[in-house]
Order: structure tokens, then C-alpha cells, then sequence
């Protein structure tokens, strides 16, 4: 993703589409993203009356202060490809889809897109929760050089992972697996999204998985409440020494001393041209949030 195409997605709450007090606060939510959930977070009892609930919501266009992305059911359930149908008519940013394990299985869900002329601003995100699109991570990014995928980000879904292989729920053990997500979301250019902190009521913890979420390479956190999202945003924004810091690199290399130099000192650094674009990412990044 290039700075140019920077849509910041630090806070992605997931809201469940059967839960009506949850979907009226849409608008007044200060999350980047929201996931409107028709999978995990609704019971088969429910899926259909809240299938037709959201895309009544989505085609009344309500306000849009954040992006929204619409979690349906895996294509190869009972509710999959309706819900991709009826949603894609209603032209949210993005359709989240679940438990997918190949490249096939994004490339399914593009061509439905495109067979039903569902415009190109609606993208796919995927969830990667199987074992299986953990082992297939590299090719699966792949298809995010190719626009015609629609492929835009992935989403970790930490609380799957544990569930299919008995892994310990303790974030240690799920590093390796969290960081090559990262690795092959930068190989591919897609945006990349850490799992959930399950413990809502823990505010001080939420906080230490997202700054250490940030250092890890994601450019946001899942979240399940409200009270997750302040500490999100604050943990995905540069800081002011961040700021300080590519703010005089890019100062020093506008010096004439400096314009023909691949290579210069700054405060007892050494900073090269590199660290000047990724100081000017920064500050163009920063701006778009309003840091
Ligand atoms: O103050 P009010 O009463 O008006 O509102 C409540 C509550 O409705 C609201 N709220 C939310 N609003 C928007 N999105 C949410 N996700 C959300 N959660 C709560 O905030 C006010 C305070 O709520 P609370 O502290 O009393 O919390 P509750 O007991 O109402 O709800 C707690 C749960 C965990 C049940 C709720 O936050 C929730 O359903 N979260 C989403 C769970 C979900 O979507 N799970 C599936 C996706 S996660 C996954 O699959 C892992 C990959």
C-alpha cells in the first residue's frame, strides 16, 4: 500500500449483526474499521433475519466515518454465497472472508464479485485462522499484487488458530506465526490486522498487545469493545518523538550540504536515503490520521 492509498485501519471493532444496541452506534464510534459480523458472532438461528437486517442498514448508506467490512459466513456453509450476494449489493468496503485456506478460495469469492458487477471499491479481506492459509500464507499474499483480486488485507484470527492446533492461548507461542502474517502481508502489499484481546475489561493489557502489535509490523488491532478502541488508535499512531525524530531526518538531508549524499550522520546515526522515505511515510501517514 503506498502512501498515496493510506486508509488507516488502527481500530477494527467487530460488531455482530444481530446485536441492535451495538449496530446503532456505528457512527459515533472513533474505530477506523468496523467488521459487521454475520459468522462467529451470530447464531445459525440468526443468520438470515441478520443477514437481511444489515443489508436494509448498509443500502439506507448510512454515514460513513469509518470503513466498513462486512464478516460473512465461510462460501462453502449454508449461508456463504447468499451472504456474499446480498452484501455485495450494498457495497461496503470490504467482505471479510473466514476460514479460508488457498488462493482458490479468494479467487472464488472475486469472481462472484465480478459476476455480479459488484464494483472494484469493494475489496476482500481474509481472515487467517486455518493452519492450512498459515501454510499457504506466501501464495495467498501473492494475489494482493494483482488488483483484480480485490485482496486489500488480512486479519489474524488468533482465537481459530488456537482452537485447530491446541496451541496455549499465551501470545508467545503464537509469535512466529503472527510475524510471518506480517512478513507475507508486506510481500503481497496488503494491509495486516492482529487478532483480538478477549479480555475487554482488561484495559491496561489491550494496551500492551497493541504496542507490541505496532512494533511487530501490524497496522492495527482487532477489537471486540468499545473501550478497546482509544488505546488502539493511540498505540498505532507515530508519537511525537517518532515524529521529531523523521521530522529531522527529513530536515537534514534538505540541507545543500547534504543533497548529494546517500549516507549522513544525524545526532551520533547513521541515516541513510532509506530512513528518509520511511520519515516521509511517516509524516504523510501522520497527516492522513491528523497526529
Ligand atoms: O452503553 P450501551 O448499553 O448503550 O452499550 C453497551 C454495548 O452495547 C456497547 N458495545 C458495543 N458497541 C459496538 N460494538 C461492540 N462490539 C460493542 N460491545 C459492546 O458498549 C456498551 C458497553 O457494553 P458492555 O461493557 O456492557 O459490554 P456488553 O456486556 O454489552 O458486551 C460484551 C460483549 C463481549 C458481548 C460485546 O462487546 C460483543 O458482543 N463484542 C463483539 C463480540 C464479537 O463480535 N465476537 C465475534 C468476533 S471476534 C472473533 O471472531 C475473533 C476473530
Amino acid at each position: 500500500m503506498t502512501v498515496d492509498t493510506y486508509r488507516p485501519r488502527r481500530s477494527v471493532l467487530y460488531i455482530p449483526a444481530s446485536n441492535d444496541k451495538a449496530l446503532a452506534k456505528i457512527a459515533s464510534l472513533a474505530c477506523d474499521a468496523v467488521i459487521l459480523d454475520l459468522e462467529d458472532g451470530v447464531a445459525p438461528a440468526d443468520k438470515v433475519s441478520a443477514r437481511e437486517k444489515l443489508t436494509g442498514i448498509l443500502a439506507a448508506r448510512p454515514e460513513r466515518r469509518c470503513e466498513i467490512v462486512v464478516r460473512i459466513n465461510p462460501l462453502a456453509s449454508e449461508w456463504g454465497i447468499d451472504d456474499l450476494l446480498a452484501v455485495a449489493k450494498a457495497e461496503p468496503d470490504g467482505i471479510l472472508l473466514p476460514k479460508i485456506g488457498t488462493p482458490r478460495d479468494i479467487l472464488e469469492a472475486g469472481d462472484l464479485l465480478d459476476d455480479n458487477f459488484a464494483p472494484d471499491t469493494v475489496k476482500l479481506w481474509a481472515m487467517i485462522e486455518t493452519p492450512k492459509a498459515l501454510l499457504n500464507i506466501g501464495a495467498i499474499a501473492e494475489l494482493g499484487r494483482d488488483p483484480a483480486s480485490r485482496l486489500a488485507c488480512f486479519v489474524a484470527g488468533t482465537n481459530d488458530l488456537v482452537k485447530a492446533t491446541g496451541i496455549s492461548t499465551d501470545r508467545r507461542y503464537l509469535m512466529p506465526w503472527l510475524l510471518q502474517l506480517v512478513l507475507a502481508a508486506r510481500a503481497g502489499g496488503l494491509d495486516v490486522i492482529d487478532g483480538v484481546a478477549n479480555d475487554f475489561r482488561d484495559v491496561d493489557g489491550v494496551a500492551r498487545e497493541c504496542a507490541e502489535a505496532a512494533a511487530m509490523g501490524f497496522d492495527g488491532k482487532s477489537l471486540i469493545h468499545p473501550a478497546q478502541i482509544e488505546p488502539a488508535n493511540r498505540a498505532f499512531t507515530p508519537s511525537p518523538e517518532a515524529l521529531a525524530r523523521a521530522r529531522a531526518i527529513r530536515d537534514a538531508f534538505s540541507q545543500p550540504e547534504n543533497a548529494g549524499k546517500s549516507v549522513i550522520a544525524l545526532d551520533g546515526r547513521m541515516v541513510e536515503r532509506l530512513h528518509l522515505a520511511e520519515a516521509e511515510k511517516l509524516l504523510a501517514k501522520a497527516a492522513i490520521i491528523g497526529a
